[in-house]
């Protein structure tokens, strides 16, 4: 049974007992129906307790039955009959009550927590909006205005300030079960409250509604479901409870069969999946406890920020003492800023020890080079670590188009080798590409999931090849928009239409920011290898002395202290050799063939070997090069493309 019952002394103890989150699906669903009838019917019983079993409530609705229709009995109807039992329900929450489990406790006419309780509607992060009464019973408990907060800006509430805000009745100690069992008997000596849906409701301040909506569709960029759970709320302040209830599931049903929610869906479940690699079962990985990084530049700096953020003690390792304190001063900038208190913050930089030389790095577990991108000076380095480290030590190369294998010539032990490319700034950005050489030991591997676990970044395995999974898609992105510049179309009309689709900036906004002069020298150099690598529109431009906003132009114009992209007459001068006469393409088309492009080379790489599947290839996308997250990844959008010719 996934619902348990225990009976003690007048109280009813039910605990959802289904592994691994105790969300509410079919089978717990229609116990719970079930056992409000027996328990209303049973003379014996005064109150009852509901509670989750493990560490946490509820995980919420049961997201793997949402690409199937929907199985009675509804969880609307369940929390509806729960509030309507003849004997008071009081929910006893532990850890994490979300989604439709902060809602089953709304229907209850009582909430007890632990002061770790975390209750939140995170439902908008999965393209849906609250179908269960959160948007119509929450403000009637906490008010409008942090309602708004929690059920359309996915703010999540402790157990303190729940407590605050009158969530929560009372904050409690363990033994949960046994000290809600006590305030049961407390409130069962007093009138009770009304049902939360038949509070009343405080009339909304028409100006706070304003900001909440300009606040929440900035926020949303073109996402549907946050807007949609502000505007259900809305709908339920001027229409009642009752048309609140039935417009909220309305939204909820078309949300939940949307093309968005189902990518949000995929990610969601892409993402965990991605911590534990099935060949890696049963593989233990190695301890680390203290973690050296070799170089202080931007790299440097943010995968010591990043380990510094997870608490592991790190060794920042420079050649000189003025390289050593640039790269210090550096880690004290992007230290989070905020959230730590003083005595934080020092435990934070104090947990960094600067040196000069490698000889700091005897003792640590795991070495991540971080320096120039020069295969020398990586060689250089990694014999400097094979004297010096101990030989069940890490070493891991931060490279990022560099074959790994001619970095690790030469080391000793070179199972323990392994590349860790992070992504820039590496203290913010979730990927992380793993790249093992044919040598690295499993372990070694496993250790590197593990440590992506610990920094809470998406980990994906990447076979060799020039530019690992994600460069390589962004090299065939950037050629297919520049074949479309060269056929005709405007940069400006090429950015506005992907931007439209969802990224942050178009491939040419990007390249003007990140420096066209990377990418050249990269062709630059295969060119002097005597490799065929054809001039391309951007070569063009470099020659010119146009590298992007750091020129004051590249693909646009810039203004001096602006960031704004200008129309570019002088690159439309350099590049009118190279270019068809103008031509213009609806933005679809725009998006469909760079989509199409992107979606073929992650074909290749899957034919390839080098990524394992094709849900690795979006993770790399959406975590690492800002491929809309409500969008899938460009192997979900080519599935879906397929799935409908
Ligand atoms: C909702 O409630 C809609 C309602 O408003 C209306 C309905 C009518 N369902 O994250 P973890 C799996 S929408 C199914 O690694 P943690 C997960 O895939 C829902 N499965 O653990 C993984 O499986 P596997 C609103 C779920 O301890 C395993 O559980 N709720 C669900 O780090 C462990 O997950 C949310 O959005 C689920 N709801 O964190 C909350 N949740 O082992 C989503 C998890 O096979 N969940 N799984 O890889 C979470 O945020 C975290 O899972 C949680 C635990 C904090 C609960």
């Amino acid at each position: 049974m996934t619902v348990k019952l225990e009976r003690r002394n007048g109280i009813a103890v039910v605990t959802i007992d289904n592994p691994p989150v105790n969300a509410l699906g079919r089978a717990v669903r229609e116990q719970l129906w079930s056992l409000v009838g027996e328990l209303d019917d049973d003379a014996s019983v005064r109150a009852v307790v509901l509670t989750g079993a493990g560490k946490l409530f509820v995980g919420g609705a049961d997201i793997t039955e949402f690409d199937r229709p929907v199985e009675p009995p509804g969880l609307p109807e369940l929390i509806a009959r729960i509030e309507a039992a003849a004997k008071p329900w009081v929910a006893a929450i532990r850890g994490v009550a979300l989604g439709g489990g902060l809602e089953i406790t709304l229907g209850c006419r009582f909430r007890v927590a632990t002061a770790d309780a975390r209750l939140a509607l995170p439902e908008t992060t999965l393209g849906i909006i609250p179908g269960a009464g959160g948007t119509q019973r929450l403000p009637r408990l906490i008010g409008i205005d942090h309602a708004i907060q929690v059920v359309a800006e996915n703010l999540t509430l402790g157990g303190a300030r729940a407590i605050e805000l009158g969530l929560v009745d009372r904050l409690v100690d363990e033994p949960l079960v046994d000290n809600a069992e006590v305030f049961a008997h407390e409130v069962l000596t007093r009138p009770l409250p009304a049902p939360v849906s038949h509070r009343p409701l405080a009339k909304a301040d028409p100006v706070l509604l304003q900001e909440a909506e300009t606040r929440i569709r900035r926020a949303a960029r073109g996402a549907a479901a946050p807007p949609l759970a502000l505007a259900a709320l809305r709908f339920g302040l001027d229409h009642g409870f009752a048309a609140g209830m039935a417009n909220e599931r309305a939204v909820f049903l078309d949300l939940r069969a949307s093309p968005e929610a189902a990518a949000l869906r995929y990610l969601f479940f892409a993402e965990r999946a991605a911590l534990r690699p099935p060949d890696l079962r049963g593989v233990t990985s190695l301890p680390v406890g203290r973690v050296g990084v070799v170089g202080g530049g931007t790299m440097g700096v943010g995968i010591a920020a990043a380990l510094r953020n997870a608490d592991l003690p790190v060794v920042l390792v420079e050649r000189d003492a003025a390289s050593l304190a640039r790269g210090m001063d550096a880690l004290r900038a992007v230290r989070k800023k905020g959230r730590l208190s003083e005595q934080e913050a020092k435990g934070w930089i104090g947990g960094v020890t600067g040196a000069v030389g490698y000889e700091a790095l005897a003792d640590c577990d795991l070495v991540i080079e971080a320096v120039f991108e020069d295969l020398a000076v990586k060689r250089a380095v990694f014999a400097e670590l094979g004297r010096i480290c101990r030989p069940d030590a890490v070493l891991a190369t931060n490279t990022s188009y560099i074959d790994p294998r001619l970095i690790a010539e030469g080391l000793p032990e070179p199972g323990r080798f392994i590349g860790l490319h992070f992504f820039s700034p590496a203290q913010v950005m979730k990927l992380l590409e793993i790249v093992p050489t044919p040598a690295t030991r499993p372990e070694v591997l496993a250790t590197a999931f593990d440590l992506a676990r610990r920094l809470a970044k998406i980990p994906v395995r990447s076979g060799i090849c020039d530019g690992f999974i994600g460069n390589r898609i962004l090299r065939r992105y950037r050629a297919a928009a520049e074949q479309l510049l060269r056929d005709g179309a405007a940069a400006a009309a090429i950015d506005r239409a992907m931007r439209g689709f969802g990224f942050a900036m178009g491939p040419f906004e990007m390249q003007d920011m990140a420096g066209l002069d990377i990418s050249f020298l990269y062709r630059e150099a295969a060119r002097a290898r005597g490799e065929t690598v054809p001039e391309t529109p951007g070569d063009l431009l470099v020659r010119a002395g146009r590298k992007g906003q750091k020129t004051g132009g590249g693909w646009y114009d810039y203004a001096p202290g602006d960031r704004t992209p200008q129309p570019s007459s002088e690159a439309a001068r350099i590049l009118a050799p190279m270019l068809a006469p103008p031509q213009t393409l609806a933005p679809e088309a725009i998006v469909e063939r760079l989509l199409a492009a992107m979606a073929a080379e992650g074909q290749a790489i899957l034919a390839e070997g080098i990524a394992a599947i094709p849900t690795d290839i979006d993770l790399v996308e959406v975590h690492g090069y800002g491929f809309p997250r409500r969008r899938g990844g460009p192997m979900f959008q080519a599935s879906r493309a397929a799935n409908r010719t």
